[in-house]
């Protein structure tokens, strides 16, 4: 990858067209409905675009076109859908510097991550299911694993192009067909990328875009020709979709909220802790649901880390996300920066203590300051829901034992991080912490190989790696 020496300008993010449709059926759709909504670049609050609100029509088309293009794509020889993914992965990275724009103008992230993280991972994703079409019977799901025919896959906004690789790709890769509902704050990304589905000569129906807010995506969920439904978001609406399934022969797979624990011992290197607490937290504006958002640090090593991080925390850049010196981009939208500023002001009034470096913002758009809380106690609000903000709560233990059962007290159970210099002990913890994803000296790191998924009320099914096949396969 390759990219000029910025700040970016927005123009690299290509057209972006004052009013978008749907993508159904290989084109450009309009909805049936005149209900139109728009999408803000976060860091400016200047609209960026309007777009459909999907109805029960618009879904109903896209969904019937899935269901025919279905015949002929799951029928393909794996090595033939193979093509197809090879080529879209080829696409993004071509194109990798434009979408990374335009990723993070809709989103407000910084281009460091757009560009760096995002992009790459994107690409990852398609190449790596790519090579499991042709080999789904060395998967260990037997000779011939069958496709569960339409998923209806509804993301979040936090990662908008990502959770789409991470829906799509393994779909298609299994001979599934889709359609897509992209968040109502981010869809831009969703709609270039059905662009791409055509540059690649994806056969006609086989992805789906359909716009709009959640009466879309519950409108999608619900249709009775949907076998297999995949949500990221709030565990609420989780809940939710799971109770509307209920009695339907559909496959549900959940990637819902968290609280992670980011466990540091005292033989821990400090400084490289430091590093990963920042990124566990700070990360994407901590619009990351396996953000390690509670700090669990051995109380001997309590004041060292504190002062080192604190100091580390002053020189964050938060401002303009296609700065390539940024380092917290914009909230993602008015109602986020409501919740982060509602939980972080119940953390006050709960007795812990704020402390926040002094950092000029922007004055127009949405931004909140790199945030410490210390004094948490389990209790707390803080301690207990997800912020989804750069809010850290800082919590103290003595023992590995109860590091460990502070780490899983919450309904939550996505990930997991732990410092230490000790082997055994990272193996003792992560044998114990109810996590799906456990990171050892290291923090938010993804990988298109490793299953990802939560235990608890953080859902069920797996995304990556093998198992993520599984999410689309009859065996
Ligand atoms: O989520 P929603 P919101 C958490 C995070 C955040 C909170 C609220 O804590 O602060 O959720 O965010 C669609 N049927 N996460 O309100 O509403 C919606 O249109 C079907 C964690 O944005 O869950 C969007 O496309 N779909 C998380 C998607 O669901 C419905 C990522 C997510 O929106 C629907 C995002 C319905 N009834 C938020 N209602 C993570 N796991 O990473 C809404 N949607």
């Amino acid at each position: 990858f390759e990219y000029a020496p910025a700040p970016e300008s927005p123009a690299a993010a290509g057209d972006i067209a004052t009013s978008y449709g749907h993508f159904i059926n290989g084109e450009f759709a309009d909805s049936s409905g005149s209900e139109a909504l728009k999408t803000v670049n976060p860091a400016t609050e200047q609209v960026l675009a309007e777009f459909a609100q999907g109805t029960d029509e618009d879904v109903d088309r896209a969904v019937k076109a899935a269901r025919k293009a279905f015949a002929d794509w799951s029928a393909l020889p794996g090595s033939e859908r193979a093509k197809y993914l090879f080529r879209i992965a080829r696409i993004i990275q071509e194109r990798s510097r434009e979408l990374a724009v335009l990723e993070s103008i809709d989103n407000g992230k910084p281009i460091k991550e757009t560009r760096d993280v995002d992009l790459p991972l994107v690409a990852a994703h398609f190449f790596y299911y790519a090579g499991w079409a042709d080999k789904l019977d060395f998967a260990g799901y037997g000779p011939s694993p069958k496709p569960l025919g339409v998923a209806g896959q509804v993301i979040p906004w936090n990662f908008p192009l990502m959770m789409l690789a991470w829906k799509i790709a393994p779909a298609l890769a299994t001979g599934n067909t889709v359609v897509l509902k992209p968040a109502e704050t981010t869809p831009l990304t969703a709609l270039r990328f059905a662009e791409i589905c055509r540059q690649a000569g994806l056969p006609k129906g086989v992805v789906n875009i359909v716009t709009g807010d959640g009466r879309t995506g519950a409108a999608l969920t619900a249709h009775p020709d949907v076998n297999k439904v995949a949500f990221t978001g709030s565990t609420p609406v989780g809940r939710a979709i799971a109770k509307q399934l209920a009695g339907t022969r559909k496959k549900l797979s959940l990637e819902l909220g968290g609280k992670a624990a980011n466990i540091v011992f005292d033989d821990a290197p400090i400084d490289q802790a430091v590093e990963g607490i920042v990124n566990g937290i700070f990360f994407n504006q901590g619009h990351v649901c396996c953000a390690g958002s509670r700090l669990l640090v051995q109380e001997s090593v309590q004041d060292e880390l504190l002062d080192a991080l604190k100091r580390r925390m002053a020189t964050l850049r938060v401002g303009d996300p296609l700065d390539k010196n940024t380092d917290i981009g914009a909230i993602n939208s008015a109602a986020q920066l409501a919740r982060i500023t509602e939980l972080a002001t119940a953390g006050e009034a709960e007795g812990a203590e704020r402390w926040a470096p002094e950092c000029e913002l922007p004055s127009a758009g949405y931004w909140f300051r790199p945030t410490l809380f210390t004094g948490v106690s389990q209790a707390h609000r803080i301690a207990r829901e997800e912020i989804f903000g750069p809010v850290l709560s800082v919590l103290t233990f003595r023992t590995p034992a109860e590091a460990l059962e502070k780490a899983n007290n919450t309904p939550y159970g996505l990930s997991a991080g732990i410092w230490t210099e000790k082997g055994s002990r990272i193996l003792w913890m992560a044998d114990r912490l109810k996590a799906g994803v456990v990171w050892a000296n290291t923090f938010n790191k993804f990988d298109p190989t490793s299953p990802f998924g939560g235990y608890k009320e953080s859902g069920y099914g797996r995304e990556g790696g093998r198992h993520g096949l599984e999410a689309y396969l009859d065996v």
